[in-house]
């Protein structure tokens, strides 16, 4: 077992990612309390798939029956902060991380499955209905900011967060027991919008973030204009976190190097933005999901 540990581990640092630890699956009675507390109180916005899936979100048996281990894993994705007229999240200036960490955790469970035979391995990453943050803080690898993100040590928030889950025994890594967020409280002085409304939670239909990448429509009449120059994401709770001003590190993932036409573009350039260039622009990138008619939205309501 610690061999296969430390075999899997170094395996998934040779895939480059920063960040591994492994957690035991339970049922968290306090991580299904206030998931079902944040749903109640409607902060969840128009995700419906948030609420499907709760009873599988909330107890990882129900998702994963078998569920032995749960090896969490860590991208870094930093590549610096916007300081475009326009500005959209750095986490979607390159590929679209789901492509390029599937590639990484099926080259990881190919090896696990060579190392061990039969085992059954569940492969997550962002869409999978269990609650990803929670499962990097039991396995060690940081712990969950007043922003509601994953902070590690070594790299601030800047990473992604994927996971294998399997049915066979390894060895845990001790929970991240410390909230090293300690009187800080600058993510919530700063949001723009007041979404983060208590420490540790979010109101999504007020976060930008939600607004631009999730909400579909027209916006509620109390957020229109209030994109503070986003057009896609928001990084502002997390750019003035002294975390991330300490600790950021720029990617080594050639995949997420910023597409320079981005970077580029001045407002008026967004603002005529065609559907070919969009499509040219953003082929395999996150921002797809916005589609062109959201990040247009976007884009006019920053006008
Ligand atoms: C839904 C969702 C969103 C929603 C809601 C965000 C949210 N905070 O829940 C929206 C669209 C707003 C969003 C935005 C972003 N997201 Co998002 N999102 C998710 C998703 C799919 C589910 C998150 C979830 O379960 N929320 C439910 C609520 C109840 O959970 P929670 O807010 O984390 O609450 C927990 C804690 O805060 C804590 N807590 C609550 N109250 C209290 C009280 C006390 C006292 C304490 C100690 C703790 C505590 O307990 C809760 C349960 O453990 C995950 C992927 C996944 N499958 O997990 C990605 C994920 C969280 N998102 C991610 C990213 C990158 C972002 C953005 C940074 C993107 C951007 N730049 O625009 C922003 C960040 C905004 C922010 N400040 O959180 C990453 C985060 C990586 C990391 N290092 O943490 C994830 C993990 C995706 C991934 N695979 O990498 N996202
Ligand atoms: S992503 Fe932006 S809008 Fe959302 S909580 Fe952070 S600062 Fe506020
Ligand atoms: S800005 Fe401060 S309070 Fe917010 S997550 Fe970072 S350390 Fe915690």
């Amino acid at each position: 077992m610690l061999k296969l540990t430390k075999n899997i581990k170094n395996k998934a640092y040779e895939l480059g990612f920063q960040k591994i630890g492994i957690a035991k699956p339970d049922f968290y009675s306090q991580d299904s309390e206030r998931l079902n507390k944040w749903l109640t109180l409607g902060y969840h916005g128009k995700m419906d798939w948030m609420k499907k899936r709760v009873n599988e979100r909330e107890n990882i048996y129900t998702y994963f029956p078998e569920a032995k281990s749960i090896i969490s894993l860590g991208l870094n994705y930093f590549h610096g902060k916007s300081t475009n007229e326009f500005k959209i999240s750095n986490y979607a200036w390159g590929k679209d991380y789901h492509d390029i960490i599937k590639k990484k955790l099926i080259k990881l469970s190919d090896f696990i499955k060579l190392n061990k035979k039969n085992v059954k391995a569940l492969m997550c990453v962002d869409t999978s209905p269990i609650m990803e943050k929670s499962w990097a803080q039991k396995a060690g690898i940081g712990w969950i900011g007043k922003h509601t993100n994953l902070i590690t040590r070594d790299y601030g928030s800047w990473i992604f967060l994927a996971e294998i889950i399997l049915d066979i025994d390894l060895i845990f890594d001790p929970i991240f027991e410390d909230d090293l967020c300690g009187s800080c409280t600058a993510c919530i002085d700063y949001c723009p919008t007041n979404a983060i409304v208590d420490e540790y939670v979010l109101d999504s239909r007020k976060c930008i973030s939600y607004l631009t990448i999730e909400h579909r429509g027209d916006f509620p009449v109390e957020h229109q204009g209030n994109l503070d120059s986003w057009i896609y994401g928001c990084d502002i709770c997390q750019e003035v976190c002294p975390w991330n001003e300490k600790f950021s590190q720029k990617s080594i993932e050639d995949d997420f190097k910023p597409n320079p036409e981005i970077l580029k573009k001045k407002k008026k350039d967004w603002k005529n933005l065609t559907l070919d260039e969009y499509k040219k622009i953003f082929k395999g990138s996150p921002v797809k999901r916005t589609k062109y008619s959201g990040l247009k939205r976007n884009i006019s309501k920053n006008l």
